[in-house]
Order: C-alpha cells, then structure tokens, then sequence
C-alpha cells in the first residue's frame, strides 16, 4: 500500500537492511509475547556497549521477567550522535510535515494491532491490572499518537504587524521550528503512557528523541522502539536505553548536544535535572512532578458518586497515579457517612494477578516502593492518624499491598504533607460550611499538580475551582485526563504541559524573520 512504499522509498539504502530482534518470548495471559531486551540505537536492537545486563521483575510474584541491556555513558553518546543526524541529515529532517504526521498514525495503528501484547507486557513489568492496561496505559498511548499525529501539519506561526510596516514596506512573520535532540526521561508507574504523552509531542514537532524508560519497567518502551520501525520511522529518530538515572539520565541532562529534556518524576529529581540542563548548555526543561492532591467533599455532594470518584482518585491504578488525591477534606456532617461507605467499598475490591480480568487491585511496582508505602503507614499510626483499614502487605507471594485507609489526619502529620504515591487515602475532616478554612488547608502545600471538588452547588464548585492552586482541577469527577487538554503542575509539582496543543509547544522555539520590500 502507499504507506509501505513511502517508508521504502523514505527507508532508502536502508530498505534491505533488516531488523534483527534477540526476543525473549513469553506464553502468558493466553498469548506469546515477543520482547525485545536490548538498547535501542540508531534504528538497531544491541546490547550494552560494556556488555552490562540487569533483571527486570515481576512484581505479581516477584519473579525475574528476563535480562535487560543496561547502558552506560558510552551508550548515550552514540544514541545522541544518531539522533543528531537524524535531525540534520536524515529523511525525517525533510520530510514535509503532512508526511510524518502519517508515520505517526501508522505507529498509532500498529501500536493498537499490538495493544493486546503491550497491555500484557505493561501487566508483568509494572503490575498494573491488564483490563487498565489495555484501556489506559495502552489505549491513552495510541490516542496520543493519534492526536499529536493530527498537529504536524497544523504547526502554524503568525504574521505581525510591526511599526515599521508602514511606510517603509515590513513584514514580520514567526515561524515554529523544532528544537533539535530531545532526551525524555520517564518514571515507572505508567511506563507506555508517559512515553507516549512526551515522545508524540516531541516527534510531532519534527524532533529526534532519546529516551530513558525507569530502569524498574523497560519492557513496553522497547517494544514500542521495535513498532516504531515498523511503522517506517528512520533510524536515529527514536533511540531507547534502559538504564539508571544516575548515569544514563544524568549523561542525557549534561550533554551539550540535547536541546530540551522531558522529564515526569519526583520533585528532588527534577531539581536536580534542571541545575544538570542549566550548567551543562541551558536546555529547555519541562518537570512534571510530586502532587499531594486536595479533594474537598461538601455534604451537598452527590454521595454515590462522591464514594466511587473518591475512591478511584485514591485506588486508581493501585495509587500509583501522579494525580491521586493525596488528601481528602470531607465535611464534618457527611465524614462518618463517607468513611463507613467507602470501608464498605474497599472490602468488596478483589486483590489478585493482575492478569485476571475480575481483578481490582495489583501489586505495588516493585518491592522498595512497597515497602516504602508501609513504612509511610507505620509513621502515620504513630503520629496519631486513625487506621480504619488496610496498612499491611497481603499475605501473598509478590508485592501487594492492602487498600488503605486513615482517619483523623491533622495538617502537621507527614502524612497530610508527603506523597505515598499508593494505595492510601488520607481523611482529614473539616468544618461544616467552612469553605475558606478548607481552601486555605487544601492549598497549604508545596504541590499544585491536581484538585477536585464534590459539590452540587455550581457556585460553590466555581469559586472553590477558581482558588484551588493547582494545573488541574476535578469538579463532580476525578483521573479525567484527555489527550487534548493540558497536564502539568504548579508550584514544585514542575511546569510545562503535557498533552493539548500546549504540550506541542514545549517542543517547538519560535523564530521571528523580518523582510523589507
Ligand atoms: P524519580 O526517582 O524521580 O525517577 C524518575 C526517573 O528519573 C527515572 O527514570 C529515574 O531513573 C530517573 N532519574 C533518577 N535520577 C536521575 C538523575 N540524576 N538524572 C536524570 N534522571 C534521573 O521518580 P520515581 O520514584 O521513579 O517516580 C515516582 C515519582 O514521580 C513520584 O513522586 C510521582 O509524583 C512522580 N510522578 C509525577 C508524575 C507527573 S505527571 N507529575 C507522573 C508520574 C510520576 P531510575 O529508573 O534509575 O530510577
């Protein structure tokens, strides 16, 4: 079809040259499936320049999925090189942009004939609950190819009209140019989705990337790697190395050939990713980082809902969700309601392999993080936070931890401050009517990622939406991210916006040409 001969055509000397996968293949959740294990560079699978390997987990079981190359400083440089090349002599540097909008959809589609096999690698890798996998981690992904691959063509500058238009004969025009080499690096807990919020921007824009997955779940950006192939992207464009942030994150935020890096992760991290990219070659950064995201619940709420979105906003995805409420206000009138309803709910969640289609609730990403959780729910208790549920590892092989809940959360405890980043919902009850008192505790924080507010007063939820400070604001609902609306934080939750034309944005510069005539 014309798609096949275009990439052959765009291929060129490179058409007769074939992919060469080491796979290691897998019989799981009624399939085969095939993963490629090796760094990905310059449109080539190949092991560690030093030979280094590491095992990635299965954290249902805690059992070793397979070896993965582990890249060294050495392997950056050469992903670099390739990437730079790319951009300035490679077909995707001149390619028109109507064309790589077309290799985008073509990714997209080959990624959703995939999605059955990417959601089963995303379950084992990062324990999330594969009917979530296919729907969110997977499905959100190709979506955001989709979109993104629908702007290429639509990347317009402006005509301005400048002083001296008139009567010398000026015309200013601004033009939106790409940014060069773009390094992303990426966490664990939505490991396809948060490459493809940041890499379909970034390649839409007519940029070349490479990308570090979190060492902890590599699998799906490599499979990724191999679709990108696939769907004719030329070689150098998509460079893919699994590593430790230490050395190969920390390489891609000194280096003096990227121009801009995409980061999600945690807050002290992105701080120190953005003194690397300043002292190294001022890059352009964006962070996405920690949330403690408020959720108010008034008593004129719609309690059923009010339950269920609660809940969601807390459990989704086992709590390991960048914008899960991170602290619940619930007034005092409906609090002791709320709790005994939601303790209802918890019970009836079923905990299990994430690969069972009626399960609820997965095991926590890997173990340190796991036991991180607990200890956060040890400091709780002693404190003084009330224990209504949960706190404890299941008594199963594999990381599992009980959904949690606590009462009573007084705004000096850690647990009112911190980030579990779990499945852990911190209650704190306040006045009845007190919406100002509330606001002002809601806001008391250092994050300013997401909010959410239950109410069905349209003018309480109105001024209550317009003084939360925060990127995102839930009214009625909650976890309601679309590929066309902007993501990001405020405060030391980072800047620059995932998703929506903004996100596009943070991958282009602006050049203002002048013409006299
Ligand atoms: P981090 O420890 O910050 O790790 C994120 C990524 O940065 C990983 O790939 C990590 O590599 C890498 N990294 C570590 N040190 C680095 C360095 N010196 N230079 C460059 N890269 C480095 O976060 P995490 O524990 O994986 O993820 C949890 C945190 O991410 C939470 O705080 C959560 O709020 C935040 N998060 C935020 C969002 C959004 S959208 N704001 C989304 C998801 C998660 P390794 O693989 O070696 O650790």
């Amino acid at each position: 079809d014309f798609i096949q001969m275009f990439v052959r055509k765009l291929r060129g000397e490179d058409q007769e040259e074939e992919l060469i996968i080491d796979y290691e293949t897998k019989d799981v959740n009624n399939m085969t499936v095939k993963m490629p294990h090796q760094c990905f560079i310059n449109g080539k699978f190949e092991d560690a320049e030093n030979g280094k390997s590491y095992n990635t987990i299965n954290p249902t079981d805690g059992s070793v999925i397979c070896k993965v190359s582990y890249a060294s400083v050495g392997d950056v440089d050469r992903a670099v090189v390739a990437a730079k090349e790319a951009f300035e002599k490679g077909p995707w540097g001149r390619m028109n942009p109507r064309d790589r909008g077309m290799m985008l959809y073509k990714l997209a589609d080959l990624m959703e004939e995939h999605q059955e096999e990417l959601a089963t690698i995303e379950s084992i890798d990062s324990g999330a609950v594969y009917t979530l996998a296919l729907k969110t981690h997977v499905g959100m992904s190709i979506q955001t190819f989709r979109y993104f691959a629908g702007w290429c063509d639509k990347i317009q500058g402006k005509t301005i009209p400048i002083n001296q238009a008139r009567p010398n004969r000026n015309l200013t025009f601004t033009k939106k140019e790409p940014l060069g080499v773009c390094a992303i690096v990426i966490p664990w807990n939505y490991p396809l989705m948060m490459l493809a919020w940041k890499s379909a921007a970034c390649l839409a824009a007519g940029n070349t990337l490479v990308l570090k997955p979190a060492q902890v779940t590599p699998l799906t950006a490599l499979k990724f790697a191999e679709l990108s192939v696939k769907a004719g992207i030329p070689k150098g464009v998509i460079n893919i190395l699994p590593g430790s942030g230490g050395m190969v994150g920390q390489r891609l935020s000194d280096h003096p050939d990227i121009r801009k890096l995409g980061f999600t992760g945690s807050t002290p991290i992105g701080k120190q990713i953005m003194k690397s990219c300043a002292l190294s070659n001022l890059k352009k950064v964006s962070l996405e980082l920690g949330g403690k995201s408020p959720l108010i619940i008034f008593s004129d709420c719609d309690m059923d809902k009010a339950v269920r979105m609660g809940m969601s906003s807390v459990y989704f995805n086992k709590g390991e969700n960048c914008i899960a409420a991170g602290r619940l206000f619930v007034e005092e009138s409906i609090h002791d309601e709320y709790i005994s309803r939601v303790v209802e709910e918890i019970k009836k969640m079923k905990i299990g392999d994430p690969l069972d289609r009626s399960t609820d609730h997965g095991p926590q990403n890997h173990k340190a993080h796991l036991d991180k959780l607990l200890e956060y729910c040890d400091i709780g208790v002693k404190e003084g936070a009330t224990l209504v549920y949960g706190g404890r590892q299941v008594d199963r092989p594999g990381f599992f931890m009980e959904p949690t809940l606590f009462t009573d959360v007084e705004d000096h405890m850690f647990m009112a401050k911190e980030e579990s980043f779990g499945p852990v919902m911190v209650v704190s009850k306040f006045k009845d009517g007190d919406v100002d008192g509330v606001l002002q505790r809601a806001n008391d924080t250092e994050y300013g990622l997401a909010s959410g507010v239950f109410t069905r007063d349209i003018n309480k939820a109105m001024y209550v939406s317009e003084r939360l400070d925060a990127g995102t604001v839930f009214v009625n609902t909650y976890n309601k991210t679309d590929v066309a609306s902007p993501f990001g934080g405020f405060k030391q939750s980072g800047f620059g916006k995932d998703l929506g034309e903004d996100a596009l944005l943070e991958y282009l510069k602006t050049k203002a040409i002048t013409v006299e005539y």
